[in-house]
């Protein structure tokens, strides 16, 4: 797996959102890329499946460390992006033990690879506003207390400070990207912005007349993901390893994100969206709202899609996808 000159990527998580528009990325920019993928029943790979012949899957499971440190032995990456979790912060609620494992202990046992296989490799890991939780001070920074109101956002605690203290106990060039939330068409759908756009498609077109949602008040940071992947790459690119803060620089409720998705196709929120107490969480993230200064003149990095811009584009993808499951006959 060595012969070749190129910088090797490694992505854990490279079936979900992000490690889809990386992927992309670091092939544009000439990187191998290996994909690690778990073994399921059926494929996982659809986020993927346009560049699958430019990646090189290897399997290994972030609950077991033989497999993480055969991967990493086998590949001998330049860089590793750790990017896999149960990212569902609901989800968390149900299945605490596993989140603790996958997002919390998982962290731990890609830096323990590296630690034993070749500690010169460079590590991402994917640390979330959602540490923030209820948040102490307004906008959130690199060095705003973290206060977290999830089993998932605690999980993502332990793995931005395991990260911090891999880099501190063994000068490893170990990283955190503290991520505010970001978005595209390839959000899993049951996130709320995806959820609302695929609503907005399906109401539009006639499928479906009510949109179920929880809390409208809740605020967040939302940015594009495309954007949020350049990030990660910049933040393993510097001379020193460090953490940074990366957000849009504004916050929208729920409600704001209805209006303006259902605006985009000429409809009245208000008609479709019903408050379903099923979707409200034992404990609520009210406002995140990030600073990312440090990133802005440290990494030279920017957000170039805006809210009504990533709002619009959501909306038309899922328009485009709806309807096309209506003409090959598929109720979408
Ligand atoms: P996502 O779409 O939910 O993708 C999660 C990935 O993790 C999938 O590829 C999944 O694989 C993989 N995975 C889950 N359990 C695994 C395990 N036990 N072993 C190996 N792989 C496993 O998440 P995302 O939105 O791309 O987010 C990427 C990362 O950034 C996550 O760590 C997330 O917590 C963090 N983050 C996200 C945001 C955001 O707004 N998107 C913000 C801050 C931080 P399968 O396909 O097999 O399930
Ligand atoms: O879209 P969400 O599920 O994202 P949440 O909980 O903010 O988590 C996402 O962002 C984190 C970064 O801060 C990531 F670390 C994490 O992995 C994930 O990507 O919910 C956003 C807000 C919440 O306040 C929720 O209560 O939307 C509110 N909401 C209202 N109705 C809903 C719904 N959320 C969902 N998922 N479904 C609803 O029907």
């Amino acid at each position: 797996m060595k012969a070749t000159t190129a910088k090797r990527a490694m992505i854990t998580g490279i079936t979900g959102q992000d490690g889809s528009y990386l992927a992309e990325m670091l092939l544009d920019k000439g990187y191998e890329v290996f994909g690690v993928v778990r073994r399921t029943s059926t494929e996982t790979i659809e986020r993927v499946n346009h560049i699958k012949d430019r990646l090189i899957f290897v399997q290994a499971d972030l609950t077991d460390q033989t497999s993480v440190i055969s991967a990493i032995d086998e590949v001998r990456p330049h860089e590793v992006y750790n990017l896999a979790a149960q990212s569902f912060v609901p989800t968390s609620w149900k299945q605490p033990i596993l989140t603790g494992d996958v997002t919390a202990l998982g962290v731990t046992r890609v830096l323990e690879a590296i630690r034993v296989v070749d500690k010169s490799i460079r590590m991402y890991q994917a640390s979330s506003s959602e540490m923030f939780g209820k948040v102490v001070e307004t906008p959130q920074t690199e060095q705003t207390p973290l206060y977290p109101r999830s089993p998932y956002g605690v999980a993502k605690c332990y793995g931005h400070y395991i990260t911090v203290n891999y880099r501190e106990s063994y000068g490893m060039y170990a990283v955190s990207g503290i991520l505010f939330n970001h978005e595209s068409p390839r959000r899993g759908l049951e996130f709320v912005t995806r959820k609302i756009t695929d609503g907005v498609a399906r109401i539009k077109l006639g499928t479906q007349d009510k949109l179920h949602l929880g809390n409208l008040d809740a605020k967040r940071d939302w940015g594009f993901a495309k954007d949020y992947v350049r990030a990660m790459w910049l933040m393993l690119q510097q001379d020193e390893p460090d953490d940074y803060v990366i957000s849009s620089g504004q916050t929208h409720s729920v409600r704001d994100f209805c209006e303006a998705a259902f605006g985009h196709v000429g409809l009245d929120w208000q008609q479709h969206v019903v408050v379903d107490p099923r979707f409200h969480r034992p404990a609520e993230v009210s406002l995140l709202l990030g600073d990312h200064a440090k990133a802005r003149a440290k990494l030279g990095w920017e957000p170039e899609v805006s809210f009504q811009s990533l709002v619009q584009l959501m909306v038309d993808a899922d328009l485009e996808r709806v309807q096309q499951s209506l003409d090959h006959g598929v109720r979408a």
